[in-house]
């Protein structure tokens, strides 16, 4: 199925120049970028977006850390996008994260793990729409997008 998720790439991997890199490796995999911009996170959005783990005893270095520098949003677009992003970005914790994955190959750390992917389609769904407006999202379409849900019919 054809579906968009939201992509983050956090202050270490703008810090350590791995921007190029991460998305990169979405192009590579075949992945459609339809939004994207650098950006500062204030702390109400970055509040808002990990709302789930206010409460833990990680969450204020969590919120710390994220509106430390520039991050990089995106929103991603593909067949089962937001299983196969994760797939790419790889578990939480560096150490059980694949070796082949953005966080197994370049993070060490649960904090600094590079990047945040949603977890499900419906967490895309809001996420996209804290992160961009409508009009920041372009549609468009490419001859192997034609193919593939030709494909899929
Ligand atoms: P993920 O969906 O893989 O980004 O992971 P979570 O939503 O569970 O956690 C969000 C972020 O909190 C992680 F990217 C890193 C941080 N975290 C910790 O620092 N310590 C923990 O024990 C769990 C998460």
């Amino acid at each position: 199925m054809l579906e968009r998720t939201f992509l983050l790439i956090k202050p270490d991997g703008v810090q350590r120049g791995l921007v190029g890199e991460i998305i990169s490796r979405i192009e590579k995999k075949g992945f459609k970028l339809v939004a994207m911009k650098l950006m500062q996170m204030q702390r109400e959005l970055a509040e808002e977006h990990y709302a789930v783990h206010r409460g833990k005893d990680f969450y204020p270095e969590l919120v710390d850390f994220i509106t430390s520098g520039p991050v990089v949003a995106m929103v991603v677009e593909g067949f089962e996008a937001v299983r196969q992003v994760r797939s790419l970005v790889g578990a939480t914790f560096p150490a059980d994260a694949d070796a082949g994955s953005i966080r197994g190959s370049m993070a060490a750390e649960a904090r600094f793990n590079l990047v945040h992917a949603s977890d499900a389609p419906e967490t895309a769904i809001r996420e996209i729409a804290t992160f961009f407006s409508e009009e920041e999202i372009i549609s468009y379409s490419r001859d192997i997008d034609r193919w593939l849900s030709s494909a899929s019919e």
